[in-house]
């Protein structure tokens, strides 16, 4: 009966996914799908991403949150068109909730999408939103286990920032072995494109910038 319950979840989840990757392919917009820990430094990439982005390629966001709009705030600095999702307890985001964010976002002005997931390595991964991709994001700090402990978004993410690579050089005293986390990120996912890089320092952020704007003007009819 359990996985009968599970399936009609994922199902009806798919359904809005389809709903959503229509929106998506009709207005020509490349959406993202961004899944890490909290605190990994998701908005802080954002809002470093959007301003050098200007110009080039009209980002939208969608935040999601269990509870507050602070990360919705801190987008609307940049003055990026923000819709903030709070699940209220959820682990992840649905596409119907993203279904529903849509109808609030001018889709017509819009080259991309990026969803800012719950913060969560486990639920978002399950989830689809109707994503051309996911993008993971680990920290430095997360210490270098964690895709042998959580091998699933690492698997199936297109694009992993590995973010705050800054701690490095500020002779921080932590475990996490670069190397070795692209040689098991790469055993799970041979295609995966993996650019470390820091919010802080804006060090790396060349090379996913670039990936951006390739993949904004590339992206497939979904
Ligand atoms: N040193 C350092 N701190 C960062 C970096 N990126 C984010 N942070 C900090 O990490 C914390 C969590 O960042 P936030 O963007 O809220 O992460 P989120 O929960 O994944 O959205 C904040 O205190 C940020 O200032 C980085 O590249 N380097
Ligand atoms: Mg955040």
């Amino acid at each position: 009966m359990k996985i009968k319950v599970v399936k009609n979840i994922l199902s009806e989840n798919e359904s809005y996914a389809k709903k959503n990757r229509a929106i998506f392919a009709k207005n020509n917009i490349l959406c993202l799908n961004m899944i890490s820990s909290p605190g990994s430094g998701k908005t802080a990439i954002l809002v470093k991403t959007i301003n050098r982005l200007k110009g080039k390629v009209r980002v939208g966001i969608i935040e999601g949150d269990i509870q507050t709009d602070l990360d919705a705030r801190r987008i609307r600095t940049t003055r990026a068109p923000v819709v903030q999702i709070n699940t209220e307890g959820g682990c992840h985001l649905s596409a119907a909730q993203v279904h529903s964010a849509l109808k609030l976002l001018p889709l017509d002005k819009l080259d991309v999408i990026i969803i800012e997931n719950v913060g969560n390595l486990v639920c978002p991964s399950v989830f689809e939103l109707g994503e051309s991709a996911k993008i993971a994001v680990l920290s430095v700090a997360e210490g270098d286990d964690k895709p042998a402990k959580y091998p699933e978004i690492f698997a199936r993410a297109k694009v992993l920032l590995i973010n705050k690579i800054d701690l490095f050089a500020a002779g921080a005293s932590i475990d996490f072995n670069l190397k070795k986390v692209e040689k098991e990120v790469r055993r799970l996912n041979k295609k995966i494109e993996i650019f470390p890089l820091s919010a802080r320092t804006c060090q790396g952020f060349k090379n996913w910038r670039k990936w951006l704007i390739d993949s904004a003007r590339n992206h497939p009819a979904q």
